[in-house]
């Protein structure tokens, strides 16, 4: 008896350590209808005929595998938002990058090892689509956590259009939307309704996975009378802070702990409110202020509500767990944006006045196809193609100084960057230079940057492949505010061998699988997506409405309006 419990104990440690389950997953993208906010019932996407898409759990080690299949009348995708994919970047997603999409009917399997553990979340890259519903908490269990809780709950935040994305896109990338209005959204929902109610027992600890999946709003959260102790930020565990609010950008993530009073006399509110700052209009219908109840008691009353709302949240207070400390940036980038019309008469995000736009050929099966002499050529991944060449393991820094009057979340697929330092106005390296002696400097996916100031962020370039960077505002990626990172083109081919579905699936949509961003091989990339540029030089972003104004009368008068020009910068 003794030997065998001996014997079956082990058994259990061995298997603990080894784990590492198929989490295969069957996922039919479809349309449906809902009604998740209660005011409007609108076409969505969901999976398997259902909306929301169902969350997706999985723990460290395991394999997973989606098969996925497109029952729209459009492309999709999916991105799992944060997933290093290292090795795999073929399943990363994004379209025009690292893949084509799924057509209509079509297939495709993305296996993604999970290397990570933490709070992401699943979405399509395809377009505005994941505006239309296609989008989910992607957890990824710990099974030894840093911290004990006795409960894990997921509160996703997000904005809500009645409209469809694609109605969204066709009035926002328009010759008459010159001051780049974006579409303002409906309502706000948490856990993707209107009615979500939380229960909490007295003295327990709860930790909140807060995932903001947005496409425009920012949001602050705060709960009446309760603390809140950051432990995690997108992935990356944390020492305990305790903070009374916070604030998150579109795709931005925290697990925060809560302990539950002892006190069960009264109930409380959970408050997200949207930051309207981005809203050119805020319809007088318009619930910024979302809350949900949080019941201890039935019966009891809600404490007088006590909304925090926008105090200000410093990620750079956060510590992380695991020390990495800094390393001097080798190759150092600024990527100042601003918003502008361009001369297709459209109102463009864009770094460096060169609005991202899609080649004929994905990026990264450019990377993988073109004779290698020409592989650490920007040119061959086109003139709008935004290409910045990544030595391996080179130390690189984004200076990301924000033009514009309004904040802007920005994204790095394939890894986790430290933010080294924040300013206001244009970072100046002489003026002000970042602290190099920052023992262990926050590390995250996304980047949240104020109006008129700067953040420099740093990774290591240790992932072979080609990682889009781009604002996380759907509407901005859409218009062009997206750079790619191409990280050792020398290494890919060796390490990155897509599987023939994602070939296929790219011809079936008309895509180039080779060459350069003009589908050719060598330089020569004439006929690639291009020609997007500011009307002329000097002309800067405070003239926006007069130059507006005087390309809408130019266009007309033309009668050659490129109406091409709305959004449809792929080979689709
Ligand atoms: C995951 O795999 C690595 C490498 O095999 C191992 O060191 C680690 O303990 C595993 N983690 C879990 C949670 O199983
Ligand atoms: C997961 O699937 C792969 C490919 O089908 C297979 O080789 C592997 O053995 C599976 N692993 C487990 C733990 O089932
Ligand atoms: C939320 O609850 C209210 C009141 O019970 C109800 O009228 C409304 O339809 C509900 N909304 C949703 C989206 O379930
Ligand atoms: C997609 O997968 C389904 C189910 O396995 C199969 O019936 C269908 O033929 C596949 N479609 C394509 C285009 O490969
Ligand atoms: C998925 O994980 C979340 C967060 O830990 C948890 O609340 C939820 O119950 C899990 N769902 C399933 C089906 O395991
Ligand atoms: C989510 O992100 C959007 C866009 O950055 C922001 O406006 C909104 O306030 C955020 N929501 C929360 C709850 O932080
Ligand atoms: C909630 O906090 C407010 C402000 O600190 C305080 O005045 C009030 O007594 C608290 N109420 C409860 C029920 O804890
Ligand atoms: C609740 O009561 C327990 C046991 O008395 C105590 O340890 C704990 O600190 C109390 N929690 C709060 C939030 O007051
Ligand atoms: C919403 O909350 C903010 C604080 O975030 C507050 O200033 C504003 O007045 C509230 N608006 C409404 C309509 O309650
Ligand atoms: C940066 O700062 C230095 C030192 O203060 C100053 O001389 C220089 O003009 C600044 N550069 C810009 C572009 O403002
Ligand atoms: C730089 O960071 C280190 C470590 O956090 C800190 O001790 C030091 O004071 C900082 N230096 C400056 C100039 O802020
Ligand atoms: C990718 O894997 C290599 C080892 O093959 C490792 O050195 C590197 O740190 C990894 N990068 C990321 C971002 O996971
Ligand atoms: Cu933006």
């Amino acid at each position: 008896m003794k030997f065998l419990n001996g014997c079956m104990a082990g058994a259990l440690a061995l298997a603990s350590i080894a784990r590492a389950a198929n989490v295969t997953l069957d996922w039919d993208i479809t349309y449906t209808n809902a009604n998740p906010d209660g005011l409007f019932e609108r076409r969505v996407i969901g999976v398997n005929g259902a909306f929301p898409p169902p969350p997706i759990n999985v723990t460290v080690n395991d394999t997973l595998i989606i098969n996925t299949h497109n029952s729209l009348d459009v492309p999709t995708s999916l991105h799992a938002h944060g997933m290093f994919q290292n090795g795999t970047a073929y399943m990363d997603g994004p379209v025009g990058v690292t893949e084509c999409g799924i057509p209509p009917g079509g297939n495709f399997t993305y296996v993604i090892p999970i290397t990570q553990k933490g709070t992401y979340w699943i979405h399509s890259h395809y377009r505005g689509q994941y505006m239309d519903g296609l989008r989910s908490a992607l957890i990824l269990h710990d099974p030894t956590p840093p911290y004990q809780y006795d409960e894990d709950i997921v509160v996703t935040m997000n904005d809500w259009y009645h409209d469809q994305s694609e109605t969204g896109l066709a009035t926002f990338l328009n010759v008459y939307n010159p001051t780049g209005a974006e579409p303002v959204p409906n309502s706000g929902l948490i856990n993707n309704n209107a009615n979500t109610t939380f229960n909490f027992v007295a003295g327990k600890t709860y930790r909140l996975r807060l995932i903001n999946m947005s496409a425009l709003a920012m949001f602050y959260f705060s709960i009446d009378n309760h603390t809140m102790d950051v432990i995690e930020v997108e992935g990356v565990d944390t020492q305990r802070k305790t903070v009374t609010n916070i604030f998150l950008a579109a795709a931005q993530r925290y697990s925060v702990l809560v302990t539950a009073k002892n006190d069960t006399s009264f109930n409380y509110y959970m408050h997200a409110d949207m930051n309207p700052d981005m809203f050119d209009v805020v319809p007088d219908d318009l619930q910024l202020n979302i809350t949900a109840p949080i019941i201890y008691n039935q019966n009891a009353a809600f404490a007088p509500q006590n909304d925090l709302g926008s105090l200000e949240f410093d990620d750079t207070t956060l510590v992380p767990l695991e020390v990495v400390g800094m390393a001097h940036a080798d190759h150092s980038y600024p990527m100042s944006f601003d918003f502008q019309v361009y001369t297709d008469g459209i109102n463009r995000g864009a770094f460096n006045n060169v609005p991202y736009l899609m080649p004929k050929t994905p990026s990264l099966l450019t990377a993988l196809t073109i004779d290698q002499q020409y592989a650490n050529d920007p040119t061959i991944y086109g003139s709008q193609g935004h290409a910045i060449i990544a030595p391996h393991l080179s130390m690189m820094e984004f200076a990301v100084n924000n033009l514009d009057s309004g904040a802007h979340p920005f994204h790095l697929h394939g890894h986790v960057f430290q933010v080294v330092a924040r300013g206001d106005g244009v970072y100046n390296a002489s003026a002000n230079p970042v602290n190099e002696t920052q023992a262990n400097p926050v590390r995250r996916d996304t980047v949240h940057i104020p109006e008129n100031s700067y953040a420099v962020i740093r990774w290591r370039a240790d992932n072979p492949a080609v990682w889009f960077f781009h604002c996380h505002v759907e509407w901005h990626l859409e218009s062009g505010l997206a750079a790619q990172v191409i990280e050792a083109p020398e290494l890919m081919p060796q390490r990155l061998q897509p599987p023939q579905q994602l070939y296929d699936n790219c011809k079936a949509l008309g895509w180039s699988v080779e060459g350069n961003a003009a589908g050719k091989q060598g330089l020569d990339i004439s006929g690639a997506p291009g020609g997007v540029t500011i009307p002329y030089d000097g002309f800067t972003a405070k003239g926006k409405g007069a130059m507006a104004a005087c390309i809408i009368s130019a266009l007309l008068g033309m009668g050659t309006i490129v109406w091409y020009a709305q959004g449809q910068v792929g080979p689709q």
